[in-house]
This record gives C-alpha cells, structure tokens and sequence, in this order.
C-alpha cells in the first residue's frame, strides 16, 4: 500500500489510532480470509479493496470532490442511492463493524446500545473513518430508537446530519409520508449538489444501481448450488464491499467473479465438501469487517449459503421498476422499491418471515441462524417470530452477540453443536 499519511492527516484522522486499527484489520483478514482455501480467482480483486480500504478508495473520492462532486455517506439500505446518483453523487455507506472507538462513543450514548451505533459513534469520535471526514451530507433515518435518537447527537458533533422519516407502518398514511420524504430528499440533494435532476438522470442512475443489484442476485443464485462454489465469507465480503465501491467497477467485477463461479458450478468444483450442512443468517447486517460469525460456522463444518440481512438480500432482493414516465412516477416507484425492504423496524413485518422461508427453500439451507446483536431490540424480537415460522420444519439458533471478539469460544460450541445436529 501507498503512504498515505497525509491524505489521512489532512482528513483529521488520529494517525496513531488509525494505524493501529488498520494493523489490526490486516491481520484478522489475513487469519480469516487468506488462510481460506481454494478461493476462486475473482477474489483478488475483492482482496485488493480491502487492502486499500482506507487508501486508494478515498484518493478516488477526494479527487471525485475536487472535480465539483458531493459525497454522501448513509447507514441504512432505506437511503435511496439512485437520487445522490443522479445529481452526480458519490454515494457511501457508513456503518462499522469493529468495537474501535467504543469508550469514546460510551461517553455520548448508553453502554447498552447495540455495536453498529456505538461503531460510528466511536470511529468518529476516535478519529478513525476516513469515509466519514469525505462526506458533505450523512443521511440518518428514523428506523430504529438507538438511530433515531444517536443521529441528534451525531448531528451536534458533525453538524451534517440530515434525517428521513421512515414511518413506522406500511399503511397508506406510511406510504404517503414516504413519499413525501423521498421527494424532500430530492431536494435537499439537488440543493447540495446544485445539480437539478432530470428525468434522464434518474432513469441512468437507476440502471446503473439496478446493474450493481443484479449482480449481487446472480451472485447469491450461485450458492445455491452444492458444492457451494464460493464461501459464504467472500460472499459476504462481496456484499460489504458494494457500499463502497465504486458502482461501475463493482459490478464489472462482480459480474466476473460470478462467471468464474458459473465454471466452477459447471465442473462441480466447490469450496466446501458436497454434502456439507448449509446455514442461512438472517438478522442484525454484518459491516465489514465483521466477519465473526461467518468464520466460526465455515470453520466448523457448515457453509454460509445466504445473509437475509441489510448487508445481503434485503440489499438487492426488489429491483426498481426502471420504466419510469416522468418525475413523479419515478419517485413514486423509487418510494415504493424502498419500502419493500422489511426491516424489523417496521410493524407488523410479516414479509420478511416469508422472505425467510422461500430463501430457506431457494438456497437449500438445512438451518438458520438467527443473529442479532446485543441491544437490537427489533431483530431480537423478531427472533421470536421467525422461530414460530419455521418451528418443525428447519432448524434454528438464536444468536445475540457484539463485535467483540469476548465470546468467540462460547459461540463456536454453540454453533459446532447446531452443526452437528444438522448433520444427525
Ligand atoms: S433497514 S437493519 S440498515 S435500520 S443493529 S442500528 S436496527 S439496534 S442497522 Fe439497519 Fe436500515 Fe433496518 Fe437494515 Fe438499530 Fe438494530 Fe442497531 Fe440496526
């Protein structure tokens, strides 16, 4: 990698602290996923943006802003990437997944709020996010209470916070007010932007995030085949990726990774023995580079076919309807795609037990497990409603952790003992 430690000086970013986090990251990646055997080829492009996380990417955002170019950040698949794209936006997800930076963030907010607020509370705090300091506008949404309240306070410390209101219902007031939000959100980044959006815009921005989409499907498509030809670890890492790269890019590659994946289907050729127990998560989303889970089930015998989770299908599951006759009707199918995601924030959620069920049946899975993290009160709840649903039928274990590394060998027992039932 590049020295760039002016680049992240300028950026304001604690040298020190940041130095030792990327160490960190460099050899828990080199643990996790360079110790994987018989990764496909494709990866190694995955593997170069990882290594260049921190570097290349936001060299190419930085000079994307030097050319006139607003960069908004966001934490939450709600977000409709399509309008920051279409006024010439760089468009970044924000969400951490590593405990870097939580004495800071507990000085702000409660020791009991889940890991994924207390992470990009604590890498801004600690100085740690170099996305974070590129970012013009971050886009918080009222989903769930912990967001809704740290984004207020998110806002004091940053002073570039805009929120969407997300209703609580998907009754038609819910539909409306959504709406209304998306065509405010509009606004509010053509005013950024100073870029005012044409229908032309929209309709390019469209395919191009449906293109990125569409290559996230075909990807999970594959693992349906057993042997799995890609491990449910590079899938993830595939995912985590796309709210980051660059769109164009990422599908490109993705699309390759996936014809490599398509050979090794063909010739039966996969990372895992043919047989092998096939786990789905769903639950609480994985930001890279949370990755624990992942590697304890695929170090334990089992391989990850799917992530039911905002880091996987609930990502890219609805494509927007790209047929759009004039502004209106474009924001009109834009709200509409966005509230088809079924986040546990939303009551009832009964759409996302179905979306469990059929990915169950679609990728062959023998067993869920379902993860939430400590203090994610809607996805822990919800537990209780996907056990219900697949009670007698498929196999699942609940899971509540964080992202520290404290309860590694209590989980492992935990799920080499799920694994073993599967395979009984
Ligand atoms: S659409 S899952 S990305 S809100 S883990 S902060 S829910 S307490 S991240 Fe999410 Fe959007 Fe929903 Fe997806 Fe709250 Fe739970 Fe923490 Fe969460």
């Amino acid at each position: 990698m590049s020295d760039y430690t002016k680049m992240w000086e300028n950026l304001g970013l604690n040298l020190k602290a940041h130095s030792g986090l990327l160490s960190v990251l460099s050899d828990a990646y080199k643990d996790i996923y360079l110790s994987q055997k018989d990764r496909p080829k494709g990866m190694g492009y995955f593997d170069f943006v990882v290594s260049e996380i921190h570097g290349l990417r936001i060299e190419e955002i930085i000079k994307a802003k030097e050319e006139g170019k607003k960069v908004v950040g966001s934490f939450c698949v709600y977000v409709p990437e399509e309008l920051v794209l279409a006024a010439n936006g760089v468009s970044i997800g924000l969400c951490a997944g590593a405990d870097a930076g939580t004495e800071e963030a507990e000085r702000f907010i409660p020791r009991n709020t889940c890991a994924l607020i207390k992470a990009f509370m604590g890498f801004k705090l600690a100085g740690l996010c170099p996305y974070l300091e590129t970012t013009d506008l971050i886009v918080g949404e009222t989903t769930c209470d912990g967001k809704k309240k740290a984004y207020e306070i998110f806002n004091d410390i940053t002073k570039k916070v805009y929120v969407m209101e997300l209703p609580n219902m998907k009754s038609e007031q819910g539909k409306k007010l959504w709406l209304e939000e998306v065509k405010k959100f509009k606004e509010k980044i053509e005013q950024l932007s100073g870029k005012k959006i044409t229908i032309e815009d929209l309709r390019k921005s469209a395919a191009l995030v449906n293109g990125k989409r569409k290559a996230l499907k075909r990807l999970s498509r594959l693992r349906a085949f057993d042997p799995e030809p890609i491990s449910g670890l590079d899938a993830l890492l595939v995912n985590q990726v796309s709210f980051y790269d660059d769109p164009v890019r990422f599908t490109e590659m993705t699309n390759k990774l996936c014809d490599e994946l398509q050979e090794r289907v063909d010739k039966s050729v996969g990372v895992a023995p043919k047989g092998s127990p096939r786990l789905l998560i769903s639950g609480s989303p994985m930001a890279i580079p949370n990755w624990k889970l992942h590697f304890i089930a695929e170090t334990s015998g089992s391989i990850v076919v799917g992530e039911e989770s905002c880091v996987g299908e609930r990502n890219f599951r609805e494509l927007l309807d790209e047929n759009f006759t004039d502004m209106n009707d474009a924001l009109e199918k834009i709200a509409s795609r966005y509230l088809s995601i079924n986040c546990a924030c939303f009551s009832p959620n009964d759409e996302r037990i179905e979306n469990i069920r059929s990915l169950v049946d679609s990728l062959h899975a023998d067993g869920v497990i379902h993860y939430s993290l400590q203090f994610c009160t809607p996805y822990m709840m919800e537990a209780y409603k996907v056990e219900k649903a697949l009670e007698n039928k498929t196999p699942i274990l609940r899971i509540e952790t964080d992202y520290s590394m404290g309860d590694m060998g209590q989980l492992k027992s935990r799920v080499e003992s799920f694994i073993e039932m599967l395979k009984k």
